[in-house]
């Protein structure tokens, strides 16, 4: 059944995880569509992403904005004008306050580089090749207002070589982030995936810390 979720993206760069959805989408493996993306940058190459596959793109520049709360306000207005069911966030690095974030909870999804509950917060890789870990990845999780706290609904792991930089790490992940993303996202547009008192469930069961089937 295809449900054809309104989808938001907000961005602030590169938009190879937007591309990815775009992508799905194309090839009828997404049962959603994307009614605008916007960035908090205006030199972020997603942008460009939106306009070459014909979606409605904003910048919105939070440097236009006296505080926190008027950038989000006006956020939220153009969400809302599109009538968004899903916003996803996909290398979006503002952070929210917690009065946009309850305006969208169970219906805005993030993607971070990490393994949650490791490394909340930015400059996930190199946090992790410090650490000496073996493992490193990207978790996508419902978001809620403690940073990079909601509820993880899926996981995937690369290993983490020992002459790694942060940046051969980066692309690691990311390959993994393109498949892992779309997935989860198409989830919720076929109304399988739930936020329920700050768990996660998929077909009705709830998701363990680390997502779905993950080992
Ligand atoms: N907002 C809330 N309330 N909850 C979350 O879970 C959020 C969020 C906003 C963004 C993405 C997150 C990530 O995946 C995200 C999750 C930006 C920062 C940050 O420190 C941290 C985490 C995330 C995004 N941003 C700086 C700020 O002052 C700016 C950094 C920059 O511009 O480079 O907002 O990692
Ligand atoms: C992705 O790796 C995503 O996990 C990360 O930024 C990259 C964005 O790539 N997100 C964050 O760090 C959020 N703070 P993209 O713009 O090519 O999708």
């Amino acid at each position: 059944m295809n449900t054809n979720t309104s989808i938001v993206v907000l961005i602030s760069g590169n938009g190879s995880n937007l591309q990815a959805i775009l992508d799905r989408i194309d090839i009828g493996n997404l049962d959603g569509q994307v009614v605008a993306v916007i960035s908090n940058d205006p030199q972020a190459y997603g942008l460009e992403r939106a306009r070459l596959a014909g979606i409605k793109e904003y910048c919105l520049d939070h440097r236009d904005y006296p505080s926190r709360e008027d950038y989000d306000r006006a956020l939220m207005k153009l969400i809302d004008n599109h009538d968004a069911e899903l916003v996803v966030l996909a290398g979006f690095m503002r952070i929210l306050t917690e009065g946009f974030v309850q305006h969208y909870v169970g219906r805005m999804l993030n993607i971070h580089p990490s393994l949650l509950p490791k490394y909340k917060g930015l400059n996930t890789h190199q946090r992790a090749i410090d650490a000496g870990d073996k493992e490193h990845g990207a978790s996508v999780h419902f978001v809620t207002p403690e940073l990079d706290g909601g509820p993880v609904i899926v996981q995937s792991k690369v290993p983490v070589f020992e002459d790694d930089t942060a940046s051969e790490l980066a692309s690691r992940v990311q390959e993994q982030e393109r498949d892992m993303y779309p997935l989860a996202i198409n989830w919720f547009c076929q109304n399988r995936l739930i936020m329920d008192n700050n768990k996660a469930f998929l077909d009705g069961v709830m998701l363990e810390e680390s997502g779905y089937a993950s080992d």
